[in-house]
């Protein structure tokens, strides 16, 4: 009796993101690295924090794959890659990183509206969510630093700027969840 619910497709696309969301996290551990040995102690803790995130998204693919009957293959992660060369190029790589991410994942609940696959489909909504709050927070990170100068941004708006960091929140305000009373 087959008890793999999941296609061959819709099993390698959700065990490549696996690796994917993998990589994500090695990005920030390395970038947060990065960071630290540059004196940005608060952008470290941020980037730290967030390697975990994506190592939770990692964990939550691979039960998904599990309950789902199917197997799961762990694949070498790609290295990160080279150390930004300042705070903007480092924000900004975080940016794009996260905008293929969300790529990667939209293939995804193409693939399963396509096979009619609504397990997947709903499971593939909360990464949707996931991505959307994560690209805002990459987005927060570049206004922040544009308020700060941005690619000119002095040694003192840095400092700031990391202070802030050290304690901002990890998780961004979706639209949906503003209201008139709360923008
Ligand atoms: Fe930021 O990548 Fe996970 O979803």
């Amino acid at each position: 009796m087959n008890t793999n619910r999941l296609s061959k497709s819709l099993a390698a696309a959700l065990n490549t993101q696996m690796t994917n969301e993998a990589r994500a996290s090695e990005i920030y551990l390395s970038f947060g690295a990065w960071a630290e040995h540059e004196g940005f102690s608060g952008i470290a803790n941020f980037l730290f924090r967030h390697a975990q995130e994506e190592r939770n998204h990692m964990m939550k693919i691979l039960e998904y794959i599990l309950k789902r009957g199917a197997e799961v293959q762990v694949s070498a992660i790609p290295a990160p890659p080279e150390n930004p060369k300042s705070v903007h190029d480092c924000f900004e790589q975080i940016f794009a990183h996260e905008v293929d991410n969300t790529k990667a994942i939209y293939k995804i609940v193409k693939m399963s509206l396509e096979e009619e696959d609504w397990a997947t489909w709903s499971f593939s909504q909360w990464l949707v969510q996931e991505q959307t709050e994560e690209e805002t927070l990459a987005l927060n990170l570049l206004d922040k630093l544009k308020i700060a100068g941005g690619a000119k941004a002095g040694s003192e708006s840095l400092y700031t700027l990391d202070r802030d960091l050290e304690q901002s929140p990890d998780d961004a305000t979706l639209a949906q969840d503003v209201t008139a009373e709360n923008p």
